[in-house]
């Protein structure tokens, strides 16, 4: 049986999940967000991302799954508002769903549905998909933002965007590649790559999330550069809706 039939039958028997990583404030360790990711719960066993979003990318499964994705977490979303917490939901997009026409169509039904805040729902993107055509992108960009999706260049400083590019486009904030934060308390190029990114992420008034926190020192000195969201195994790895409401419940995730 190969691997497109299990996951077109693993999305009519609804075996995905949505665990969700918190964002948080890097001084205070109070939770401004979620990132939704997607699991899949195949036989007992819960499968990575890492090994069916590419086959679902190429087989074009990805449309469907990704309108379940942005469905289901913006509704997840919903609830923890009226449950009194004022939070962002970030969602990975796809390079085909995003060069869809229908994102714009879902996300504008989506917002009505749910009510959310203005600038709550956050796309994550990759560079990847902004180069090439870049005017295309931009009127994609443009057409989203006005239908209320706020966007985030995911694994930022692993592809290859134009500096240009970032001024130009209608983008909200940068998530640094993990790859640099690992090393970013050993090493002083990648330390002054961070830093490089984060000042001129500043001068560009884009936000800035800083993937990947694993030590305290690594958020001591993400906090020494400016205003960070921090993310990372330090806060949270990414855990089931309910155990997110835990983390909820509690004051701070950080001291
Ligand atoms: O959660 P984890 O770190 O295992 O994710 C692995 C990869 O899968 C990451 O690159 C992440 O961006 C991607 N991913 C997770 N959830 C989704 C999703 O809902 N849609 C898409 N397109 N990618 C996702
Ligand atoms: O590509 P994207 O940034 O969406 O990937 C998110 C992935 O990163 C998820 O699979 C998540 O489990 C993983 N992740 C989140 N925080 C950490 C961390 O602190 N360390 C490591 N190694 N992986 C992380
Ligand atoms: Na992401
Ligand atoms: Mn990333």
């Amino acid at each position: 049986i190969s691997m497109e039939y299990k996951l077109r039958k693993a999305i009519e028997a609804q075996e995905f999940e949505l665990f969700y990583q918190p964002l948080v404030h890097i001084q205070s360790g109070h939770i401004l967000g979620a990132e939704a990711l997607i699991r899949w719960r195949c036989e007992g066993k819960l499968i990575s991302p890492a090994e069916f979003i590419p086959l679902a990318e190429e087989s074009a499964l990805i449309l469907p799954l990704g309108d379940w994705v942005l469905r289901t977490a913006a509704h997840q979303a919903k609830l923890w508002q009226d449950a009194g917490h004022d939070l962002t939901m970030s969602v990975n997009i796809s390079s085909r769903q995003f060069s869809g026409a229908d994102l714009a169509v879902t996300l504008r039904e989506v917002l009505l549905d749910t009510e959310l805040r203005p600038g709550r729902l956050y796309f994550e993107i990759t560079e990847s998909m902004l180069m090439g055509d870049v005017s295309k992108a931009e009127t994609t960009l443009l057409n989203l933002r006005e239908a209320g999706g706020t966007f985030f260049l995911d694994d930022f400083g692993t592809g290859y965007s134009s500096l240009s590019y970032l001024k130009r486009l209608p983008i909200d904030g940068l998530k640094i590649d993990r790859s640099f934060i690992k090393d970013i308390t050993d090493d002083s190029d990648s330390r002054a790559i961070v830093a490089a990114i984060v000042s001129m992420a500043r001068t560009l008034n884009l936000r800035i999330v800083a993937e990947g926190v694993e030590t305290q020192a690594q958020r001591g000195l993400l906090a020494s550069m400016g205003p960070i969201v921090l993310q990372g195994y330090l806060a949270s790895r990414p855990v089931p809706a309910q155990d997110f409401e835990a983390l909820l419940s509690r004051d701070a995730l950080l001291p």
